[in-house]
């Protein structure tokens, strides 16, 4: 038999491209050397800093699936998850500036937009010259974004839009925002629409005081009759699937990085308890701390290889939403488990930002609510085996 690699037991590396394990090795040595040594102090003061936008766009991270044409790196799916990964292992918020910008701001303009939106937006989203955000969920519609409020209404030249959103990531440093309305031009259809800092009428308080995710930064928006021109709609899509088409490449990224995180977590604990001594011994020699590692690497190694999976069936083009729904449920909810065991396993220590798995555990909670709940998740899966949807 050949020897069992405990950190990569189904050698997922073999079965990467040259070009896969380039980009995963530049996204691995960026978020070490320059996301990790700042990573303790963002998130005490909960602050996300901007420069960590260009950072990544000089290096082609942020649209790396867009064509060169238009700024982005021309990769495929699985670079794309291998990112996140990466950069999720130093913090799920820098992770999520990262795919928001990708997945939610440029993906519709890429796929939604016109040519002129695509030559005007994506290649200073893609350098992080311009931050990006998108506006789905409001108040008073989370899970159920169909409910939602706001309003465009034809006006001359464009459209007037009135609503507020809520818990928008990037928001209150974006340039461009990818808005989401019931629009009275289109039948009270859903259509996109591309907002820009400084149009009258619209702002992005901070929200504070989060006790998750607190290395990014996140935002109300509040249209009150924001005029936009004809030119920033995006015409090529109506109705949820606009946003949904949106979701399921930000779901699929975040079932990458939620791993990437987990990995962290496994990681502190697994050298922890080899060094950490009680009743004589290291507290790695005991049953149940062996029993959780080895729980914590097999979750792992399994959800990495659903995630390779899916990421490769999008790369041949055979997108099934349910089974990017299978992917995020399953494996932010196990993450969130190993971060949590992890800070156990840490004991008093696994309280202190010093040894970062209580921030991981933090920051999971969120990223299991986003972009659909973990029970949303299984409600999509329920009526897709059912044929009954039970929402
Ligand atoms: P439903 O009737 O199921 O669908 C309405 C229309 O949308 C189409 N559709 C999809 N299209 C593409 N991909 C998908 N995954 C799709 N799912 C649905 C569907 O075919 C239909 O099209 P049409 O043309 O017939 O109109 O809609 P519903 O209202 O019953 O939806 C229920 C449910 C639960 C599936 C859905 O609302 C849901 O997924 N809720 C969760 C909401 C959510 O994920 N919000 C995310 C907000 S963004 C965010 O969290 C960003 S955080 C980012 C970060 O910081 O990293
Ligand atoms: P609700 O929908 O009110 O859900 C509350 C609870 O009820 C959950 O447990 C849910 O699973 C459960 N529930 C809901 N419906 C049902 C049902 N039918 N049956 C059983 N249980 C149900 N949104 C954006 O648009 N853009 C962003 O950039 C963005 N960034 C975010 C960043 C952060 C830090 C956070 C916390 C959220 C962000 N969100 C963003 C919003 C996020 O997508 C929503 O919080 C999420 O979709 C859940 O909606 P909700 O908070 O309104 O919860």
């Amino acid at each position: 038999p050949l020897p069992f690699d405990w950190a990569d037991p189904f050698a997922l590396d073999a079965q990467l491209s040259d070009e896969e394990r380039m980009v995963r090795d530049t996204a691995e040595a960026y978020a070490q050397d320059k996301l990790l040594p700042r990573v303790k102090s963002a998130y005490l003061e909960e602050r996300f800093d901007r420069e960590i936008m260009s950072e990544m766009g000089s290096l082609g991270l942020i649209g790396a699936t867009i064509a060169p044409e238009y700024g982005g790196a021309g990769l495929n799916y699985v670079s794309y998850g291998l990112i996140a990964r990466a950069v999720e292992r130093v913090d799920s918020g820098y992770r999520s500036a990262m795919s928001v910008q990708s997945s939610l701001v440029m993906h519709p303009i890429n796929a939604y937009g016109t040519e002129e939106q695509r030559k005007k937006y994506l290649p200073k989203l893609a350098t992080g010259e311009w931050v990006g955000c998108f506006g789905l969920t409001e108040p008073d519609a989370g899970s159920d974004p169909g409910s939602m409020r706001t309003r465009a209404t034809r006006v001359d030249g464009g459209y007037r839009l009135s609503g507020t959103k809520m818990w928008i990531t990037n928001a209150p440093i974006a340039d461009v925002f990818v808005i989401w309305a019931k629009s009275d031009a289109h039948d009270g259809k859903i259509k996109g629409f591309i907002l820009e800092k400084g149009m009258k009428g619209l702002s992005a308080p901070k929200i504070n005081e989060k006790l998750s995710l607190r290395a990014s930064i996140t935002g109300e928006v509040v249209m009150d009759g924001v005029e936009v021109p004809e030119e920033n709609l995006l015409p090529n899509v109506s109705g949820l699937a606009g946003p949904f088409g949106c979701l399921n490449r930000a779901r699929y990224g975040i079932s990458w990085g939620s791993m990437g995180a987990a990995e962290a977590c496994f990681h502190a604990a697994r050298t922890y308890t080899l060094d950490r001594k009680q009743f004589g011994r290291p507290l790695a020699a005991t049953q149940l701390v062996q029993l959780k590692l080895a729980n914590m690497i097999t979750e792992i190694t399994l959800g990495l290889q659903a995630a390779l999976r899916v990421g490769r069936r999008l790369d041949a083009g055979e997108l099934i939403p349910e089974t990017i729904s299978l992917i995020k449920r399953n494996n932010c909810g196990k993450a969130l488990d190993i971060a949590r065991q992890a800070r156990d396993m840490h004991g008093g220590n696994g309280i202190s930002a010093e040894f970062h798995v209580i921030r991981h555990a933090a920051n999971l909670e969120t990223v299991n609510t986003y972009e659909g709940t973990h029970d949303v998740h299984a409600l999509i899966l329920g009526r897709a085996i059912t044929g009954l949807a039970a929402f």
